[in-house]
């Protein structure tokens, strides 16, 4: 395989999808030499199969504002890979989706999907309808008019969606009853991320940031570190960044910094239980800005304009949206004693910013590692499901540890070069494609 080559062959065949190709070229230029070394996996043209969909849907979504105008939004699933299971990824719902985006994700899952050592093909979708400013019962027809083109196309052996950007419990509640109604099908195990009384899963809506830390605990203990004391910049406020800051709390670091699209939120005493609640209410609110944290809690100050990365932290944790951290940024960090990096949201990073990280011989490691505790616990909502059952958030947390802790020592595995230096990004592209690429060949030529 040339890297090079196929790239080019995507790009005449995808003019522009730009974060499509960027998250294809950090998988290929990966795993070049491991792949070179099996002639198997060429002669089976695994690359090659591997880096399309298996499938897009594309839909158009009509729902009636209130103020009763009629609404046109686009709708997409891309079912991208089925080698290790049935498929599986979130939806989301934002202004800029579109199907570079989409399959950016359903890529990235692919591989985060085979780390988690669970059963799950990759899939991602969404809408770029614009939760913000939109009433509840906007939401509610707009999550059911969605279902009404998507209920017949899923299933919990055949594609399992969850919450992504925009879409949490509200949204996954409003779909779920719709695709209820339409499909005559009671199998809660249809979506995940459900709401305790109707099949979720406790740990669920904690298990992307509390994974993401224990994620980080590992990786710090391995470079003989600790988070005690340390202080944590978290972009977003959202459930992603909720999660991470509720733990990083537990674990004894100081959440200094939390941000929205409008800015920074500086919070040098960290954060505290009426903290943590409050930025759940402020993500409800539907209105995508933070500075209110700052005029609720005193002793914090917003900043207009600005990025976490602005703030001097030990630790980063983008927990927003893609490439939400470039090369510029990364260079502030490292200026203000950064020593780790680690994305919680997918491709937070751009290339550029984890060159820089790797260069300076920083911790980093990427989101399809550090977040899969997400999808993991939906794998695990999965597992419940189908077995009628639920269990104690102990035993779900416990099950996160365990996941957490082998995706950590599969990036080891796969990562450590011969200086010693651990290339996460590395271990974890090559761990996830080994996976993949091993299924598909058994499967044959499908
Ligand atoms: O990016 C992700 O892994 C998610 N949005 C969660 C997907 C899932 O199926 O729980």
């Amino acid at each position: 395989m040339k890297v090079q080559t196929i790239m080019a062959d995507l790009e005449r065949k995808h003019p522009g999808e730009s974060e499509y190709l960027q998250a294809v070229q950090e998988v290929l230029e990966s795993i070049e030499e491991v792949y070179n070394q099996h002639p198997e996996f060429e002669k089976a043209k695994i690359v090659e199969r591997m880096v399309e969909p298996d499938r897009i849907f594309t839909f158009r979504v009509t729902w009636v504002d209130d103020n009763g105008e009629i609404q046109t939004n686009l709708g997409y699933r891309i079912q991208f890979n089925s080698a290790i299971g049935p498929y599986k990824g979130g939806i989301r719902f934002h202004k800029a989706v579109n199907p570079s985006m989409l399959k950016f994700l359903g890529f990235e899952q692919t591989f985060k999907n085979a780390l988690t050592t669970l059963p799950m093909g990759g899939a991602k979708g969404g809408s770029d309808f614009d939760p913000v400013g939109k009433s509840d019962a906007e939401i509610m027809r707009f999550c059911q008019a969605f279902m009404w083109e998507l209920w017949n196309n899923i299933g919990p052996d055949t594609d399992v969606p969850a919450g992504d950007v925009g879409v949490g419990g509200r949204e996954i509640g409003y779909m779920y009853g719709m695709y209820k109604k339409l499909a005559r099908e009671y199998n809660t195990g249809v979506l995940t991320g459900k709401g305790m009384t109707w099949g979720g899963s406790l740990i669920r809506p904690e298990a992307t940031g509390f994974g993401a830390l224990y994620f980080v605990e590992h990786m710090l203990a391995k470079a003989g570190k600790s988070i005690k004391g340390a202080t944590v910049a978290i972009s977003g406020f959202g459930n992603v960044a909720w999660g991470a800051a509720t733990k990083a709390t537990e674990l004894g670091a100081t959440v200094i910094a939390i941000s929205g699209p409008d800015g920074v939120v500086y919070n040098p005493n960290g954060m505290n239980q009426q903290k943590l609640d409050y930025m759940l209410e402020l993500r409800a609110s539907n209105r995508n800005i933070v500075a209110p944290f700052a005029e609720k809690f005193t002793d914090a100050t917003f900043i207009p304009g600005k990025k976490a990365w602005s703030i001097k932290c030990d630790i980063a944790l983008p927990c927003a949206f893609q490439n939400e951290l470039n090369g510029d940024d990364a260079a502030e960090l490292l200026a203000n004693g950064t020593w780790c990096a680690a994305e919680v949201s997918n491709m937070g990073c751009t290339p550029e910013a984890i060159a820089t990280f790797q260069n300076a011989g920083i911790l980093f490691a990427p989101g399809k590692a550090v977040n899969a505790g997400g999808v993991a616990t939906s794998g695990l909502e999965m597992t419940q499901n189908a077995m009628h059952l639920s269990w104690s958030a102990a035993e779900v947390d416990s099950k996160l540890h365990y996941i957490m802790e082998s995706i950590h020592a599969a990036c080891v595995k796969y990562g450590t070069q011969p200086d010693g230096y651990i290339n996460y990004v590395k271990g974890a592209n090559i761990a996830g494609f080994m996976k993949v690429a091993q299924a598909m060949l058994e499967q044959g030529i499908v």
